[in-house]
């Protein structure tokens, strides 16, 4: 079913802007680009774009380091083509939704640039994590926080005094114990409210409280990956944004990226008063296996019915290693997770389970995701050289963990080389460099092609919007095989997915609305889907 809230049913995509259209010809992606791409997207069938940042920033966590969050970054465009863009959308019916990064600001933000000015204890640096160093000197960091980035979560500044970064250097983490912080971001809300947005994807939603003392934490005692993950002060915060959403005449969402195992303490951030949904990782990372597939699931309905939230489906973003990689790990023990450390990748079993896995998705109850280029079937970008690397993960772990680039490069959308319509043809390439075999799978290629990757999202999406099964609701699990995951969505609609190793016999006198892939002999394939008419 669906209602005005939105947030609860619809098929979301998201556009990294830097890799996703050119309009401008320097090789980065730009609002421009966008705009002229919005015809596409409505014709895939997406109800919403979730845009990461486009904030003006320096880059060194691309965008994820805002300088200003009302200022559109030059490279982007300008504020008021977001406000065109926005009206665009929702000319066609798509809802826009901006990434609001709470933990952290650039260092070339004014509030740190003031603070770098200022004296050990000014107002000015109590809106970050400043503090004495240990040892006798203070040359030791004030704690044993090591940032999720590598390296330690501590810089140390000429006057001896050390600041706070869980990201990196350029990402000082904000106070927000500090009254001045909340009420900046709740008016930042309101700035992107004011213009038409209709949703806030809030970054890192679960790491912006500390506890003052800063302890190190003994993680026997205590489980968390990173210590300061997820204190219950987090939720005052999304009680005074959901305050500012709920304000608003017209249905506001606000979307946590809440990296939290524990699908309790998750399922916390979306009670009534606080988030409305939040990403959900553990289906993400869960291998492609059945019996893995339908516990996650389980868990995740059973979390969310608890607190009466929708849940999310989402396979792949702009921070994991695509999943046509992932899912092409012929061990599929290790065909989870979130990024991949060189093993074998089977990229055409990868894109068939991929086929799979997205009519799964779209058929789940709740809102689904779609990362941009998981309709063409991309898969991870392979043998980025060094000097063309722009995740701080990559340069701050010397290589050790490949980072992220292999995830954002710009899309293939016409032509047989670089930069595969991605630009208008100009000298400049694009930012990252695009595999030469991405000729076949750019958007262009994929069109006419009634089997491509591209045409199966299309038929899904329509298929989707038009099933009032589908969307938020509940769902039914059905007795199979083992290995074949099969549910019921509302009276008449079933959705097979087939995980073993054997074709699999679909129940009797059902009408096949769409399949992954052809039936063999009216059996479902190995790594195979398909949605059905019972009735
Ligand atoms: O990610 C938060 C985060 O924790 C992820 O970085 C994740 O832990 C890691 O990438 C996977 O191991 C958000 C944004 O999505 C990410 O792009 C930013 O780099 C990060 O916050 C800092 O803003």
């Amino acid at each position: 079913p669906r209602t005005t809230e939105w947030w609860r049913h619809a098929a979301i995509y998201q556009v990294y802007p830097r890799s996703f259209a050119d309009g401008n010809g320097d090789g980065t992606g730009d609002l421009a680009g966008v705009r002229s791409r919005l015809g596409y997207l409505q014709r895939l069938g997406v109800e919403a774009i979730w845009f990461s940042p486009w904030y003006l920033t320096p880059m060194a966590d691309a965008g994820y380091d805002v300088t200003d969050f009302r200022r559109i970054d030059p490279r982007f465009g300008t504020l008021a083509e977001a406000e065109k863009l926005i009206g665009e959308a929702h000319e066609l019916g798509i809802r826009i939704i901006v990434d609001i990064v709470p933990n952290h600001v650039s260092n070339e933000h004014a509030w740190f640039e003031a603070a770098l000015q200022s004296p050990p204890g000014s107002p000015e640096r109590d809106l970050f994590w400043f503090r004495e160093g240990r040892g006798e000197h203070g040359e030791l960091p004030p704690n044993e926080w090591q940032s999720i980035f590598g390296g330690p979560a501590w810089t140390r500044l000429p006057d001896g005094q050390w600041y706070l970064h869980l990201f990196a250097p350029e990402q000082p983490d904000l106070n927000w114990r500090s009254p001045l912080v909340r009420a900046e971001y709740e008016d930042v809300l309101r700035f992107w409210f004011d213009r038409g947005v209709d949703g806030i994807r809030v970054d890192s939603a679960a790491m912006c409280s500390k506890d003052p003392a800063l302890p190190d934490y003994d993680h026997s005692v205590f489980p968390h990956p990173h210590p300061y993950v997820d204190l219950d002060e987090n939720h005052d915060i999304y009680r005074g944004w959901r305050a500012v959403a709920d304000s608003y005449a017209e249905p506001r969402a606000l979307i946590g990226e809440v990296w939290l195992a524990d699908p309790v303490r998750f399922a916390h951030y979306l009670r009534p008063d606080e988030l409305h949904t939040a990403f959900n990782f553990d289906f993400l990372g869960c291998r492609w296996d059945a019996a893995a597939l339908r516990a996650c699931i389980d868990q995740t309905l059973a979390a969310h019915a608890d607190v009466g939230a929708p849940s999310t489906w989402v396979l792949s973003n702009h921070d994991v290693t695509r999943h046509v990689t992932r899912y092409g790990r012929p061990d599929t023990s290790t065909a989870g997770g979130i990024r991949q450390y060189n093993p074998v990748v089977d990229e055409d079993l990868g894109r068939h389970r991929a086929r799979a896995a997205a009519l799964l998705t779209m058929a789940l109850p709740g809102a689904v995701y779609i990362y941009q280029g998981d309709e063409l079937g991309l898969p991870e970008a392979e043998g980025i050289p060094a000097d063309r690397r722009d995740d701080p993960i990559y340069h701050r772990t010397n290589g050790e963990d490949p980072g992220r680039d292999g995830c954002r490069v710009p899309l293939p959308w016409s032509g047989g080389q670089e930069p595969y319509g991605f630009s208008p043809d100009t000298e400049a390439g694009p930012w990252l460099p695009q595999p030469a075999s991405w000729a076949q799978l750019s958007v262009a290629a994929q069109e006419n092609d009634p089997d491509s990757m591209l045409n199966l999202y299309r038929r899904a999406l329509a298929l989707r919007a038009a099933e009032p099964a589908l969307g938020d609701g509940p769902v039914t699990w059905l007795d199979f095989p083992p290995g074949v995951l099969a549910f019921t969505r509302g009276d008449d609609f079933a959705c097979v997915v087939n995980l073993s190793a054997t074709p699999a016999e679909l129940p009797e006198h059902v009408r096949v609305l769409i399949t992954s892939h052809p039936l063999s002999d009216g059996l479902l394939p190995p790594d195979g889907s398909a949605w059905l008419r019972t009735a």
